[in-house]
């Protein structure tokens, strides 16, 4: 294994607070239990909503207000569970379109399942709802359904991932900016390594996912711009625990001259490190491999913090708000912007000083809302 060299601003700050056996399975880790995916839709109503609506310059298509009466019908075709990001997004939507605030919301859980995230939409479809938000599993395949909605006269925001249909088939799109995260963490690491050599292995998240395709391609514009970078291999972890730890124990098999580790995910970041710890290789501001993270999600903020995790670039989960503001104007009869970008930030792990990202401290963790 290569040793990673630490430069003068880099500094180690491990604290007391150090978690115990990180990535262990009994870590706070995982989603809560999964819907049946193919379950009819499930009315949800929970508590006040917490998120600020994007404040949008009016740009695009205005729909006809919601015809249902007082409340407001909602579909949510989400994702699956695969994620603390994703439970975290879950409980957002839940929360900002409850009954208390006026909405009826029909919560699904897809599963991961691209198939039956169409049949889904298409469920709302016929029930005639109010609206749809979808969080695409993958950008392609979505053409058909979108303009089934269109025709039904249903406004549809994509949220969270993006699809690749013509933008005149959905009423909005709003989410993080993934390619800025992929190079946000190429600069980093470009600014921490100050020129030394980077063998780099990429645990990506799903296959065909927005997430995936966006934070590869920004990493990647960084690796064209350092010579002495080599991607040695980029698999697909799923964005879960299990998937990173499963995709690091077959790189450890086959490469032993890496030091840096780029997880597309908090999760996946977990997985890996319980791969690493059984192998007896260290990692960390401490260690030989560098572990970039995305999500920076709290636990994920933790092992930053602890300096496990030396960069985490954030994507901000509490986006039903966004949502929110969008379906209100629709509600009004104003017109939207086509694409509400929910912006975030990189973090570092303590002792390091960075033009791209926070430095991690306990204050900037019990600040965090998720
Ligand atoms: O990074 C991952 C989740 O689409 C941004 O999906 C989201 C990603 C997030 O499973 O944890």
């Amino acid at each position: 294994m290569k040793k990673k060299l630490v430069g003068a601003l880099m500094c180690v700050a491990m604290t007391a607070t150090m978690l115990a056996g990180c990535g262990n399975s009994s870590e706070p880790a995982t989603a809560p239990a999964p819907a049946e995916p193919a379950a009819p839709a499930q009315t949800q109503a929970a508590a006040p909503a917490e998120t600020t609506p994007a404040e949008a310059p009016a740009e695009t298509q205005a729909a006809e207000p919601a015809a249902s009466g007082d409340v407001v019908t909602v579909g949510f075709a989400q994702v699956g569970h695969e994620s603390d990001w994703r439970a975290a997004n879950t409980k957002n939507y839940q929360d900002t379109f409850s009954a208390a605030n006026g909405y009826e919301l029909s919560f699904v859980d897809c599963d991961n399942d691209h198939a039956v995230q169409i049949e889904t939409v298409r469920g709302f479809i016929e029930q005639e709802l109010d609206y749809i938000c979808i969080a695409p599993i993958q950008s392609a395949g979505w053409d058909t359904v979108l303009q089934e909605a269109q025709d039904a006269g249903i406004p549809v925001l994509i949220v969270d991932r993006a699809v690749d249909a013509d933008a005149s088939l959905y009423t909005t799109a709003l989410g993080c900016d993934m390619v800025a995260e992929g190079e946000a963490a190429g600069n980093w690491l470009a600014e921490y390594l100050n020129g030394e050599d980077a063998n780099i292995l990429v645990i990506e998240g799903s296959v065909g996912a927005s997430a995936t395709l966006g934070r590869t391609e920004g990493f990647n514009n960084i690796v064209a711009q350092n010579s002495n970078w080599t991607v040695l291999d980029s698999q697909s972890g799923d964005f879960t625990q299990a998937g990173g730890q499963e995709v690091m124990e077959s790189f450890i098999k086959s490469y032993s001259d890496f030091n840096v580790v780029v997880c597309q995910n908090d999760n996946e970041a977990y997985g890996a490190m319980d791969a690493m710890d059984a192998a007896g290789i260290t990692y960390g501001t401490d260690g030989d491999v560098i572990i970039i993270s995305f999500d920076a999600t709290h636990d994920g903020l933790q092992y930053t913090l602890d300096g496990k995790i030396t960069c985490n670039v954030e994507c901000n989960p509490l986006q039903a708000g966004f949502a929110e503001g969008v379906i209100k104007k629709l509600e009004a009869g104003e017109s939207v912007d086509a694409w509400t970008l929910v912006e975030d930030e990189a973090f570092v792990a303590p002792g390091i000083e960075s033009a791209y990202a926070v430095t991690m401290s306990q204050e900037v963790l019990d600040g965090r809302a998720y």
